[in-house]
């Protein structure tokens, strides 16, 4: 090597620079990639304590929040993909397939759904569905990759609802018994329902808070944040999983009502399992339609910060993702997203499709999620092929391939 090349190279070795306070796990003494160490914890600011958490906390001030959402957005997402690898497989996405059991005709007035009965939506209004097309659809949904079933009822609460009650813990039963997580959004719910679900198997129950205790009654006047927040509380004594999250694009301002909605979810005794992110999907004839649409840097924002504070939550995302391109889904991920509803429809609105999502995580790595809750019944229906992978399943379907024994 001549002296000059020997001279650059040096110079380019000593002028390696670092841009970031995050690193993750020690790196190897001396290497050219060390990063400095952290600071003493008591010397942290609370960003550099939610990037070396090693574990969960609930004493979250609005304030420390409000910080972590402020950092430049470049840093912010970097920190919660950090955070994320350290509590989570980068590469793995848990897949719920979302279905409608009892489609519109609401008394509520949430000022975004397609299902209150008070907005002119077109929706045509349906019974609760039998257990078996519920079988079936989650049996497809199986097969497809999904290890997590979730069924929405257009319900204020399930006051009354003894029979429809009996019928969804047979739903649940029928779904844990394939081997996969039940899900269920059914409204308020008391005490003893939620221990008839935790009897039944149910894994989770979503109930989102939608928006922060502020901007709330801008959006919600049927049933208040606190009672939003007992349903939750109830969910949880019972042993159930909370899901609970937000929707973007009600109006609200992200640097206090993101900030708000994280922190309520963060302050609770336990964290909420997962955080469904929900993009406003505009319906014609509710009150939001018209709002300006979501930001992706806001809705990155608000995924990172989330997982900065919850670092041991799934976030989801859910509503609005069939308008978000491929680039900007990816954007979500590396910023600490780990989980999406699949297949052809959301409640009322289109989905991104089985196909559409399969060709995604191909292109990009991404694997089904496996969970533990999806292993804690006896398997009653066990599919020919695992999941593991959606490349494994597009092999499957092309040999021809059935993925459930009938
Ligand atoms: N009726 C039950 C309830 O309100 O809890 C369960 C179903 S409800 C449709 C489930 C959640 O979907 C809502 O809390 C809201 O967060 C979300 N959602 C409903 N319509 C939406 C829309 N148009 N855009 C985005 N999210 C929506
Ligand atoms: C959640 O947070 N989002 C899902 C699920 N939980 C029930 C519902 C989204 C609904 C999107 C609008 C629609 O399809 O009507
Ligand atoms: Fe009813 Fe739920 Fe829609 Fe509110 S979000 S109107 S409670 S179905």
């Amino acid at each position: 090597m001549s002296r000059l090349v020997a001279r650059k190279a040096t110079r380019k070795v000593s002028s390696v620079r670092f841009y970031s306070i995050v690193h993750d796990v020690p790196r190897v003494a001396g290497s050219l990639s060390q990063s400095p160490p952290p600071p003493a914890p008591e010397s942290q600011s609370v960003f550099e304590q939610a990037v070396y958490a090693t574990g969960a906390r609930n004493s979250w001030t609005k304030e420390e929040i409000s910080q972590i959402h402020q950092k430049p957005l470049m840093e912010l997402a970097y920190a919660a993909s950090t955070v994320h690898r350290r509590f989570h497989k980068p590469s793995a996405v848990q897949l719920c397939t979302l279905m409608n059991i009892k489609t519109g005709g609401c008394t509520e007035d949430c000022s975004y759904c397609a299902q209150s009965s008070r907005y002119k939506t077109n929706l045509q209004t349906t019974k609760l569905s039998t257990v078996d097309s519920v079988i079936e659809a989650a049996k497809i949904a199986k097969a497809n990759g999904s290890n997590r079933f979730c069924m929405g009822a257009a319900w204020r609460d399930m006051r009354g609802r003894t029979r429809g009650l009996k019928n969804i813990v047979e739903m649940v039963k029928g779904v844990r018994g394939l081997g996969m997580e039940a899900c269920v959004t059914l409204g308020m719910l008391d005490k003893q329902q939620a221990r008839e679900l935790k009897e039944a198997g149910l894994t989770a129950y979503n109930h989102n808070i939608d928006t922060s205790r502020e901007h709330y009654p801008n959006v919600i006047t049927t049933r208040s944040y606190d009672e939003r927040l007992q349903t939750l509380e109830n969910v949880r004594e019972a042993g159930i999983h909370v899901c609970s999250g937000g929707i973007l694009g009600l109006g609200e301002t992200p640097a206090t009502d993101h900030v708000g909605l994280i922190h309520t979810l963060a302050t609770l005794p336990e964290h909420p399992e997962s955080f469904p992110v929900n993009k406003l999907v505009p319906i014609k004839g509710t009150p939001m339609f018209g709002q300006d649409a979501v930001k992706l840097e806001d809705m990155v924002r608000c995924i990172a910060t989330a997982r900065l504070v919850m670092p041991k939550t799934i976030i989801r995302i859910a509503a609005g993702r069939v308008s978000m391109p491929e680039s900007e889904q990816m954007l979500c991920f590396m910023a600490g997203a780990n989980a999406i509803f699949t297949g052809e429809k959301m409640l009322t609105t289109d989905c991104n499709g089985w196909e559409q999502d399969k060709d995604m995580f191909e292109r990009w790595g991404l694997t089904p999620m496996q969970t533990e809750a999806s292993k804690l019944v006896e398997v009653q229906a066990e599919p020919k092929f695992g999941a593991s992978s959606f490349a494994h399943l597009k092999e499957a379907e092309k040999a021809g391939e059935k993925a459930i024994e009938a």
